[in-house]
């Protein structure tokens, strides 16, 4: 059993990070006789306020979950499953690296980092490097498959370098498709419950455009409860009225930004009443939404995962940048930017943009289709596509980072073909899943209360955009708080990556993440690792994150930092543009009116019928991140079954009772579920929990692992031509009684 780090009869409380998911929540550990008893939030924590999720209470089992590696394993893909320890591990994998690269050439081996790469920077750091080192370009990872439209949207406008006024200061706040509440999605910064309650107790407007009544919905003054996929029609529509009634700042505009004719023309198709037709809402919410947000003097528009994922991800996230920009909410000259960064070094804070950069046309290319990298990174969705497809550049190895592609990707069924394809596949993953059990390696890492965490992650996503990262100068750098598990076999991500690194002979070049707004700085920044001796822990993460303003030794020895502080809360003041600059924020960017008018074009037209009359729409819950903390029994309890939210009328259209398990079918597949009566979901929707679900060649149990919303999904019909993401909401389907196997053999 592992107990209290150096102190097997420790009793007391220990300060700790949760890494479970974006936000990076600062916890206490309550220990007795060095067991770990209660894990619970930090009300002396500045940025949390003693908040905490069900999952980051949960923690303390998690790491004893029957589920759990405790060693490595290998041969899972044959069938002849066996243990391995790491280190052996390692130097196979090296190996057969080496003769895939020496058969098929670098570009042959791909690595996938998923969110649990993500929220773990150094891993991620290394694991660019070790591609680097190999030569490889099929570096991937899960943004193209998240909210891919955010980082078009934002090069095209172009980035504002004083970043945007904190949500403690916000007048008003529009919610497109994201339930920051129960996501932490951003939108809202972290404990986003209790600062949108404090928001609106101060008199911050909200609107909420969402096909369902979402926790951050309820306390909306306008919820534009609208049919899904239609958002760039509804933003169309606000704009419109925002532009013709000339609610926006002209004197902003007329410093900074450009291209306000080509919107003011993009936009004019859009008419309320005809959008709301479309929409399925009302032409005076509409009218309603966007005279109070052009009331608005600092607000913020946060865009999510459901108008990423239904279509029209890229024109959404550039208008709702577009409106922001045109409304002047960013931050100005003489405002305070609270955010003089901890674990990254921010843009200088000027009142100024660079101008756009290019979103893509710059990088590799895929040679399966007609995809290419962009500013959002490799079209994951395509690279079964990359897999199956032969040519020079076919995938053959595939290593995959904190990540569950046979439950997380899109096209589920192409994805199993594309797994079972590779010559080899290797995930570093605490549990067997979905994905480990198709690999031939599956290397177990320590977890949370084992490792030195620290909120460099959630610091760089402040760089998103507003509502993003923490509200002040926040960090926190806790140290291990437990030993790992008597017996086992464990290593930090980082080792096990340099370690294959040393064994193929290459140096890791490290390149910081710290340096992100600061590009020039990060080639000259690199730290090398020779092959050898892996570096000490604190040694990896001072190279991930060089050149940041703090020593993080330093910070990791500061009794403060270990229980998460405000660093150095002396805000920057907004330094005002320097004479003769150039560089303004582009609003009329032709791609993007081009996506416009395509959108104009359907209006007036009827929502298109079709064999599939609902839409599935993606959603989140409380209870689970993704393909995790399926397993744990505590949160089964709570969601026991796959449910697939739907209105009662629709339920009783269809003659379905609540509980009773379902078949969802689209144009590609069927999967089950079980059916829950959920007035709060627009009728014609069914609002089903993603990343649930088994493998393809595995029996479905609707009262078990349930459906892969993921196996509905098509990934060469409907996909966005710049990054690739297809259809993942919003996608027709069919709803009907699951058939018992004695009905379905009549
Ligand atoms: N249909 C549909 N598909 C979706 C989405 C959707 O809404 N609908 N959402 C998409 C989005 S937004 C994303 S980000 C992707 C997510 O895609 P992925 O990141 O590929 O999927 P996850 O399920 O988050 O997988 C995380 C894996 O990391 C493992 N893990 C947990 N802790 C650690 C750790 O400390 N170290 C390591 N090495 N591994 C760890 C978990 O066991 C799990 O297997 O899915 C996408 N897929
Ligand atoms: N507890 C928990 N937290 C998570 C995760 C998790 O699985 N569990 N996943 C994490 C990850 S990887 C990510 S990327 C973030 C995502 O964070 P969010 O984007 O906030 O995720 P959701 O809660 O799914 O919110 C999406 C919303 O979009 C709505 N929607 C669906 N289709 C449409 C549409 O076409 N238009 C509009 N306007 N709305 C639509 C849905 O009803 C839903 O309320 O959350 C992260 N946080
Ligand atoms: S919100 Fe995220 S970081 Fe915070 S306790 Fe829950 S899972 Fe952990
Ligand atoms: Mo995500």
């Amino acid at each position: 059993m592992a107990t209290a780090v150096q102190d097997p009869k420790f009793t007391g409380q220990k300060h700790v990070m949760c890494r479970a998911c974006h936000a990076h929540c600062g916890l206490i550990v309550d220990f007795e006789d060095g067991v770990p008893v209660k894990t619970h939030g930090d009300k002396d924590n500045p940025e949390f306020e003693g908040y905490s999720c069900i999952k980051g209470r949960q923690l303390g089992s998690y790491h004893s979950l029957d589920t759990r590696l405790l060693t490595s394993y290998k041969g899972m893909k044959n069938g002849k499953k066996q243990a391995v320890h790491w280190r052996d591990a390692a130097s196979e994998i090296a190996q057969r690296l080496e003769n895939i690269v020496a058969e098929h050439g670098p570009d042959a081996v791909a690595s996938y980092v998923g969110t649990f790469g993500y929220n773990n920077v150094n891993a991620h750091a290394f694991m660019l490097a070790l591609m680097e080192s190999i030569g490889s370009t099929s570096v991937y990872d899960s943004v193209t498959i998240d909210q891919p439209g955010k980082g078009i949207a934002r090069a095209l406008v172009g980035p504002w370098l004083a970043g945007a006024p904190r949500v403690g200061d916000w007048d008003g706040l529009m919610l497109v498709g994201t339930n920051p509440v129960v996501s932490m999605n951003g939108g809202l910064g972290m404990n986003p419950a209790k600062k949108l309650h404090d928001a609106k107790k101060r008199g911050m407007e909200l609107i909420v455009i969402d096909p369902r009544v979402t926790d951050s919905a309820r306390q909306a003054d306008i919820h534009i409860q609208c049919r899904p996929g239609q958002d760039p029609i509804i933003l169309g529509a606000i704009a419109k009225v925002v532009i013709n009634e000339e609610l926006y700042d002209k004197d902003f505009v007329a410093g900074d930004v450009d291209g306000l004719e080509a919107l003011r023309k993009a936009v004019q198709p859009f008419d309320p009443g005809l959008a709301a037709e479309r929409a399925g809402v009302t032409a005076e919410e509409i009218v309603k939404a966007a005279r109070m947000y052009g009331s608005w003097k600092k607000a913020s528009i946060s865009g999510g995962t459901g108008p990423n994922m239904s279509g029209g991800g890229n024109i959404t996230e550039y208008l709702n940048l577009a409106l922001t920009s045109i409304m002047g909410h960013w931050l100005r000259e003489g405002d305070l930017n609270r955010r003089t960064g901890v674990f990254t070094k921010p843009a200088p804070p000027i009142a100024a943009t660079p101008g756009p950069i290019p979103a893509w046309g710059f990088g590799r290319k895929l040679h399966s289709r007609d995809l290419e990298q962009s500013i959002s990174g490799m079209p994951t969705s395509a690279l079964p596509d990359e897999i199956l497809t032969p040519g020079d550049k076919q995938v053959k190895a595939l290593i995959v980072l904190g990540g569950n592609p046979m439950l997380a990707w899109p096209d589920q069924l192409k994805t199993f073909e594309a797994m079972k394809e590779l010559d080899l596949l290797v995930c570093l993953d605490p549990r067997m899943s979905k994905t480990a059990e198709l690999a031939d390696y599956v290397i177990a890492p320590k977890l949370h209360y084992e490792v030195h965490g620290n909120t460099a992650a959630p610091e760089i996503y402040g760089g998103f955009g507003a509502g993003w990262g923490f509200e002040n100068n926040y960090a926190q750098a806790s140290p291990p708080i437990m030993d790992v598990p008597d017996g086992s076999d464990l290593c930090e991500e980082y080792q096990f990556i340099h370690t294959v690194a040393s064994d193929l002979g290459k140096t890791l070049n490290v390149k910081s993440w710290a340096l992100l707004a600061h590009p020039d700085e990060r080639e000259e920044k690199a730290t090398s690792f020779a092959p050898g001796e892996t570096p000490d822990v604190l040694d990896a993460w001072s190279a991930t994150l060089n050149g940041c303003p703090t020593d993080i030794k330093e910070l990791y020895a500061d009794p403060e930092a270990v229980k998460g502080k405000i660093v150095d809360a002396q805000a920057l003041l907004v330094q005002p543009k320097p004479e003769d600059w150039e560089g303004k924020l582009s609003v009329g960017n032709a791609a993007m009116m081009e996506e416009l008018a395509g959108y104009a074009a359907k209006l007036g037209e009827p929502i298109e019928d079709t064999d599939f009359p609902f839409r599935m729409i993606g959603r989140r819950m409380t209870e689970m991140h993704n393909s995790n903390w399926h397993e744990d029994p505590v949160q089964r309890k709570r969601v026991p079954h796959h449910p697939a939210f739907m209105n009662p009328l629709d339920m009783e259209q269809l003659g379905l009772e609540d509980g009773q398990p379902i078949e969802v079918e689209s144009a590609r597949a069927m999967i089950s579920c079980v059916a829950r009566s959920d007035e709060t979901v627009r009728p014609g929707c069914a609002s089903i929990p993603h990343s649930w679900g088994t493998n393809p060649d595995e029996k479905e149990d609707p009262l078990g692992a349930g459906g892969n919303t993921g196996r509905l999904t098509d990934n060469e019909v409907q996909y966005d031509k710049r990054t690739g993401i297809p259809l993942m909401s919003s996608i027709p389907i069919n709803i009907r009684a699951k058939q018992t196997q004695l009905e379905a053999a009549e």
